[in-house]
This record gives C-alpha cells, sequence and structure tokens, in this order.
C-alpha cells in the first residue's frame, strides 16, 4: 500500500514551496518557475507528474547505476525489513548483511582492502576519512600530521569536513571554510589552461602542485592527498594520463596517505570496479556511497587499507566515531543484491566492452558543432565544454547562462543531463541500449542548435 497521497502536480508544487528546503537551490528562482515533480520511474526513464517521459542521463544523481524498476533490489528491502528493518553496529554488535557485504566488498577492491567502515553517504564517508588520517598519524607518533592535501573544483560532500575537502569556492565562502588543516592545489584540467603546455606535460605539472604544497606546507606536517579520479560534479574533469602515477610516485616518496574518492566512480562506473584500477593507482583509502546500492537506499562506506587499519585496530583503542545507520541492514542487503547484479549481468564489462565505447564514439562527434568546444568520457562518465568559439577558445560571459539554456532544452526534449557551469554533463545507467545511446546523441544536437539560435551575437 502506499504511504504517499495522491495529489495534483499544482498541490504538490505549491506544499513544496511552503515547507521544503531543497539542496543546492536557489529558493527565490524556484518560487517563480516551481519544481518538476518526479513521480516514478523504470529502466533509464523517470516520470513526471504531467506524464513526461525523460531518460535520465544522470542516473539520478550519478547513482541508479543498474537502472530503475529492479523488483531484485525492492525485494531485498523488503525481506531485510521484516527480518531486522534496523539494528547498529556499535557496542560490540553485528548483524549478518553488514558482515555478508563488508566481505563482498574486500572480494570486489584491490588486496590491500580488507576491512571497510560503514556510513550513511559519501559526505560522511568523507568526515569520516580526516578523522582516521589524523588518527592514524596521532598513532604513528606524528601528531603533527594533520594537513590534508586536496584540488580547486573537487567535490567531496558537503558536510563541514567534506565541504572543507572540496574545493568549492561558493561553498567555503557560506559557511567560513575551509576548516583548519586543509589546503588546496590546481586541478589537472588541461583543457582549462593556456594550452602552452602538451596534456601529458600539464598533467605532471598539476601533480607537481602537490609536491610543491607538501615542501611549502612541511613534509613532517602533511598526513594525505585526497582526489576523485575523475572529478565529477566539477565538470568530468578527466586528467591527463600522465596525471595519476605522478601523484601516485609523489605520496610514496613522502609516505603520504592517498585517498581515491570513489562516490561517483566506484563500482564499475569507468569500466572497472574503482576509479583506482582504471588509474592503477593503490590508494590507502577508498570513501564510497551512491552506485553501492545504485542508490535504492542510502548507504556509503570507506575501505580502509591495512597499513592503516591494522594500526586503528591494534593500537587506537575505541575509535569514537560512528552513524545510528553506519551499516544500515536494509541498505546493506540491497548493495548486497546490487553488487550481484553487477556481477551477473556483467555490466561493468558492458561499459568497458561494449556500451562504454559505442557512447563515447557518438558522443565524440558532437564535437563538430559549432558550440562544442571539448568531449570527454571515460566509461559513462563524460562531458562536454560549450564555448563561445574554439580556436583560441573563448568562454561565454557567466551571464548568458548557456549551460542552463541547455539543460532547460534537453528536459524539453525528454533527456535529463546536468550541467556544471558551461559544462554539460552526461553518466546514464549501466543498462543504457544502444538506440538509448543514440536518443542521448541525437537530443543533443538538436539542443545545440536550439541553443546556437539564442545565444548566437
Ligand atoms: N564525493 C564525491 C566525489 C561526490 O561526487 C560526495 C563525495 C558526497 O556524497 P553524498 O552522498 O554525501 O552526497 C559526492 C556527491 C552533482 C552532485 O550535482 C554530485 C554529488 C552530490 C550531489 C550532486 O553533480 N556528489
Amino acid at each position: 500500500m502506499a504511504a504517499i497521497e495522491k495529489r495534483s502536480r499544482e498541490d504538490w508544487q505549491e506544499l513544496d514551496r511552503e515547507h521544503h528546503l531543497h539542496p543546492f537551490t536557489d529558493h527565490k528562482d524556484l518560487h517563480k518557475k516551481r519544481s518538476r515533480i518526479i513521480t516514478r520511474a523504470e529502466g533509464v526513464y523517470i516520470y513526471d507528474a504531467d506524464g513526461h517521459k525523460i531518460l535520465d542521463g544522470m542516473s539520478g544523481l550519478w547513482c541508479v547505476n543498474a537502472g530503475y524498476g529492479r523488483q531484485e533490489l525492492v525485494d531485498a528491502a523488503a525481506a531485510q525489513m521484516q527480518e531486522l528493518p534496523y539494528y547498529n553496529n556499535f557496542f560490540q554488535c553485528a548483524h549478518p548483511p553488514s558482515i555478508e557485504l563488508a566481505s563482498m566488498l574486500k572480494e570486489v577492491s584491490q588486496p590491500q582492502f580488507n576491512r571497510v567502515f560503514f556510513t550513511g553517504s559519501g559526505s560522511e564517508s568523507n568526515d569520516t576519512i580526516v578523522r582516521m588520517v589524523r588518527t592514524y598519524w596521532d598513532l604513528m607518533g606524528q601528531p603533527g600530521r594533520h594537513t590534508i592535501i586536496s584540488r580547486d573544483n573537487a567535490y567531496h560532500g558537503s558536510t563541514v569536513a567534506a565541504a572543507s575537502l572540496g574545493g568549492m569556492k561558493p561553498m567555503h565562502k557560506q559557511s567560513g571554510l575551509p576548516i583548519p588543516g586543509i589546503v588546496h592545489v590546481e586541478q589537472p584540467y588541461w583543457y582549462g589552461s593556456d594550452h602552452s603546455l602538451s596534456p601529458d606535460e600539464f598533467g605532471i605539472a598539476a601533480a607537481r602542485s602537490i609536491e610543491d604544497k607538501i615542501n611549502e606546507v612541511g613534509a613532517d606536517k602533511v598526513a594525505a592527498f585526497i582526489g576523485e579520479p575523475i572529478q565529477g560534479a566539477g565538470g568530468v574533469i578527466v586528467p591527463p594520463d600522465s596525471y595519476r602515477p605522478e601523484v601516485q610516485r609523489i605520496c610514496d616518496k613522502y609516505g603520504i596517505l592517498l585517498i581515491s574518492d570513489e562516490v561517483i566512480t566506484g563500482f564499475g562506473r569507468l569500466g572497472e570496479w574503482f576509479g583506482a584500477d582504471y588509474y592503477e593507482t593503490r590508494p590507502d583509502f577508498m570513501p564510497f556511497a551512491k552506485g553501492v546500492t545504485s542508490g535504492y537506499l542510502p548507504l556509503g562506506g570507506v575501505f580502509v587499507s591495512d597499513r592503516v587499519a591494522n594500526v586503528l585496530v591494534d593500537k587506537a583503542g575505541e575509535f569514537a566515531h560512528g552513524y545510528t545507520y553506519s551499516g544500515h541492514p536494509a541498505a546493506c542487503a540491497v548493495a548486497i543484491a546490487n553488487l550481484k547484479i553487477l556481477q551477473r549481468e556483467n555490466l561493468i564489462e558492458r561499459i568497458r566492452e561494449d556500451i562504454g565505447p559505442y557512447l563515447q564514439r557518438i558522443w565524440a562527434t558532437l564535437e563538430d558543432h559549432p558550440l562544442v568546444g571539448n568531449t570527454r568520457m571515460v566509461g559513462l562518465m563524460g562531458a562536454f565544454e560549450l564555448v563561445k568559439s574554439k580556436d583560441p577558445v573563448e568562454r561565454f560571459d557567466s551571464k548568458v547562462g548557456v549551460g542552463g539554456i541547455c539543460r532547460d532544452l534537453f528536459i524539453e526534449h525528454g533527456v535529463c543531463l546536468r550541467a556544471s557551469g558551461d559544462a554539460i554533463i552526461c553518466a546514464p545507467p549501466f543498462t543504457l541500449s544502444y538506440s538509448e545511446a543514440d536518443q542521448i546523441v541525437e537530443v543533443t544536437r538538436t539542443v545545440l542548435d536550439k541553443a546556437l539560435e539564442i545565444v548566437k551575437p
């Protein structure tokens, strides 16, 4: 029996406007336009309250990787809720779903990972890491080693520590962030540079900015470096090939812990289980969330390498940290069922060898459009950059809002993609068919033609 009353779209919009504060939203602006009310979903499509069918090219918020309407995930949640809807993992307790999931996660991750700490979200996972990293160095007898290096335009979540790790200036401005002991270096964004260096030279230089920061802060004070393998919310910033090996070399040289934020890239999006596998790095921590349950229930966590976990286990005594919903049984049961779907349907191989290369190929053809300056896609994680002119690259004035114009046109034409500034982002469910991939690219061409009419001088 549905718990939600059926109302008209207008009623929902009115109640929403009166009572609901949304995440990352300009409410004054929203109140003029009203919310789009999404009521149901199936496969790769979402449906709004007026019955419009929209291809969800963003997998919700980069999370519904197995697609919508998976009865198996619904059944897993319902069965677990009947058996044990809630119990915690505090005070020397555990339950089968959290134990089972922790051991499954060990199987799909790199060999240094034998333990996992559960949270409810990616933000909580990154907050957990800040505390674990600092505790680790305290226990190692180096209590001065508390500084974490991150990057400009990174996104690591919205809690106080996670937003501090992030490099989004507008977020920092709103609440006196970052907290002490978190510093930022440049992002590996070659297309956004002046192109005086080749991509590989630029990748090395961007990685060396980490080394410069280590020398500036003092190597004995730097605890860790955090980075998304590919920045997501920042606009799908794919680093040059030279970048990751150099980052690994620098972390190894100074003994700095490497954190690979896998909240978006984890569980197959790049055609490997994790971004660290794709880039062949050996992180000490991997925060995750989103795709672990395909978003059907909220769950996050942190893979903790033996290097750190053994010290915590042996020396920390009680590590005073945890959440009521750390390892929620229903969420863990859904995660287990979701991982089984990824394995049984070979969805990760499909991204690596089949639908990934297909969408990448047709996505790259968009570069012939006058508005498209640069396309990029790894696995099923891609973007293109809207530019005023291509050579030399000239950007639109931010007042034009070309990204927002395109995003609205996409919705009108039945496809949901996301704008990050003037980058248009695409991260569809792993079940995307060839014809659905064609639909994304065909609609994109229509949208770009219409946007060009609107923004051309
Ligand atoms: N790390 C990364 C790399 C993320 O992308 C988080 C941490 C935080 O996860 P939670 O579960 O606390 O939201 C994220 C989240 C967007 C968008 O518009 C991206 C995220 C969240 C909401 C919107 O691209 N990423």
